[in-house]
């Protein structure tokens, strides 16, 4: 991987870090955040991660989601979070544009950027652009990226839990961008002990609940306003 060695160079002494990704996250975004949230925890430096805007109910219970830092409702904490970065890695997203006024506050930054994502056409904004446009997801990367680092062994099933959301969601269960190499990772995602059937129920079931439940009110809303059998006449 391109630049590694100046990155794990970079991240040889404990930093203050900051991860960002893209406004409305989706399970990519944040299972790559997290997944790099853990990582970087477990390498001794200080992290902070700030979205955009909130993320979707169904990835509130993956191990660290409490933390995210949301611009939309806590934009001075996120700005500080900015402010005080001596790192930030761009997660999921190719072009600071893309992320508002978290993106103005970055771009005043001179601090080291490291973008990391699979989507077309990457603005040339980072100090270390990772791309891979052949990647299911910017999740799979992150597997990469800490396996290019030669820390695979700090990949545990809770940092594997993240990266699995991201590749479950970003590839509709294993329908599209899949490869032989993304089959590896994931079997080596189940080895570590992540539940496919457990996180496929947290995350599609609840979604579907969620379904139910507003259905479950429209059905009320017609039993109570629909004229009954008898008034009809
Ligand atoms: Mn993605």
């Amino acid at each position: 991987m391109q630049n590694i060695l100046e990155i794990k160079e970079l991240l040889a002494s404990p930093k203050e870090v900051l991860i960002t990704t893209h406004r409305n996250p989706d399970g990519d975004a944040i299972g790559s955040s997290l997944g790099l949230f853990h990582y970087l925890n477990k390498l001794g430096h200080h992290v902070r991660i700030v979205a955009p805007s909130e993320y979707p109910d169904f990835l509130a219970w993956l191990p660290g989601a409490g933390e995210i830092i949301i611009f939309d409702n806590e934009g001075e904490d996120a700005e500080r979070a900015v402010k005080e970065a001596e790192i930030v890695f761009c997660l999921d997203f190719n072009s600071l544009d893309r992320i508002d006024k978290v993106g103005d506050l970055i771009r005043k930054r001179d601090c080291v950027k490291i973008m990391i994502d699979h989507h077309l056409y990457p603005d040339d904004f980072a100090h270390f652009t990772l791309s891979d446009t052949s990647a299911s997801s910017t999740s799979e990367m992150i597997f990469d990226f800490i396996e290019a680092l030669d820390d695979k062994p700090l990949i545990d099933k809770t940092l594997g839990e993240a990266i699995f959301t991201g590749i479950l969601t970003d590839t509709g269960s294993f329908k599209y961008s899949t490869s032989p190499k993304l089959f590896r990772i994931v079997s080596e995602l189940l080895a570590l002990g992540v539940d496919d059937y457990k996180l496929q129920d947290l995350i599609f079931n609840s979604m579907t609940e969620k379904q139910l439940r507003l259905l479950g009110h429209c059905l009320d809303c017609l039993l109570y306003t629909s004229p009954s059998p008898r008034d009809r006449g």
